[in-house]
């Protein structure tokens, strides 16, 4: 299986998050897929390759123009407000909640900041554009390699993609870039396209961008969000609307699931996919399902992830596996590989 990966995605290195009233160190930090690629190499699963590029309307295909014009031009905008600002990270303040109008982009850069995004656990850099930018090119380049026929490919991008939506950023995320690698492949010809999240988080992103659409499936796998970030959407009465109505399936679990349970809700999340008639899957491959995930509260084993990838393949069609979360760093290597491994040599 081919790799997609540019290391450019350590220049996306945010310094703090908010979490619980202080400002602790972030837990989305480059070494995540240091590790990853470290393990791949070390059990030699296939080339890994630096992204294609893709011209502006791969992005614009899933994100508004003026959101990627923020991203393009926020750390610009922040440094030209005080040139001490190039030693801070960008963290949102202040957001338009209901009853505020989204429709008129404030002049004021806080207020752009928190019309663009939603937590403020997601800090901007210096080097978050560009991350986030090659990031996507990996997802569309894994995509792309499925389209030209093979079996499966990996896009090991980091900042990961799945809460970003069509116009805003947020849980760790700028690009959605599960959203972008579908979004491809439907414009290549694939008629019908499935999204399975297994992340510990729901895919608020991924799901609000395909909401409406019958050509895209989004099936998610998560922490109840009664009690889980990212809280406000993931609930299993989501089950898509208008057109889309049926294309939607959500699966919380509670905190201290294990396999077992976790791997019925897999067959669940399958047999949605199956009845829907997916010609290609995209997998939004987070690890932090993992027991020693320091943010999230399921109880996958390390061998786990060898079941998980074999029936992943079991489930028989084209797939882009695109890295999401995972932030128990030194296990997080061996344990996206143990999915890849899983699928291509069971
Ligand atoms: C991103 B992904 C801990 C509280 C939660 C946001 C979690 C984002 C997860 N600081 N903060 O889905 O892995
Ligand atoms: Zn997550």
């Amino acid at each position: 299986m081919k790799t997609f990966y540019n290391h450019l995605h350590a220049q996306h290195q945010g310094k703090v998050e908010m979490f619980r009233g202080a400002l602790v160190p972030c837990f989305e930090v480059p070494a995540r897929a240091d590790h990853v690629l470290a393990e791949l190499q070390r059990r030699q699963l296939g080339a890994v390759l630096e992204p294609h590029t893709f011209d502006e309307a791969a992005l614009t295909a899933i994100h508004s123009p003026r959101y990627l014009n923020f991203l393009a031009t926020a750390w610009d905008q922040w440094v030209a407000l005080d040139p001490a600002h190039a030693d801070k990270d960008i963290l949102p303040s202040v957001w338009p909640t209901r009853t505020f109008r989204t429709d008129i982009e404030p002049d004021n850069f806080a207020a752009k900041v928190g019309l663009y995004s939603y937590d403020a656990g997601t800090p901007f850099t210096s080097g978050t554009w560009v991350a986030a930018r090659e990031g996507a090119h990996c997802a569309l380049s894994a995509a792309q390699a499925v389209l030209s026929g093979d079996r499966a490919a990996f896009a090991l991008s980091r900042p990961p993609g799945h809460h970003a939506g069509a116009d805003f950023f947020g849980g760790y995320c700028f690009l959605n870039n599960a959203a972008l690698a579908a979004q491809h492949l439907r414009n290549a010809g694939m008629h019908k396209v499935a999204v399975l999240d297994v992340d510990y988080h729901h895919g608020n992103g991924t799901q609000a961008i395909f909401y409406d659409r019958p050509d895209v499936y989004f099936a998610s796998i998560h922490g109840d969000p009664r009690t889980e970030y990212p809280f406000y959407l993931g609930h299993a009465d989501e089950t898509g609307t208008g057109a889309g109505l049926g294309a939607n399936l959500n699966l919380p679990l509670p905190r201290g699931t294990e396999y077992a349970t976790w791997a019925q809700a897999l067959e669940t999340a399958l047999a949605g996919i199956a009845k829907f008639g997916a010609d290609a899957l995209v997998v939004s491959l987070g690890m932090d399902t993992f027991e020693g995930d320091p943010i999230s509260g399921f109880k996958l084993t390390t061998q786990d992830y060898l079941r998980l990838g074999e029936r992943l393949a079991r489930a028989g069609l084209p797939t882009v596996f695109v890295f999401e979360g995972g932030y128990a760093v030194d296990a997080v290597g061996v344990n996206a590989v143990n999915v890849l491994q899983g699928f291509t040599s069971p």
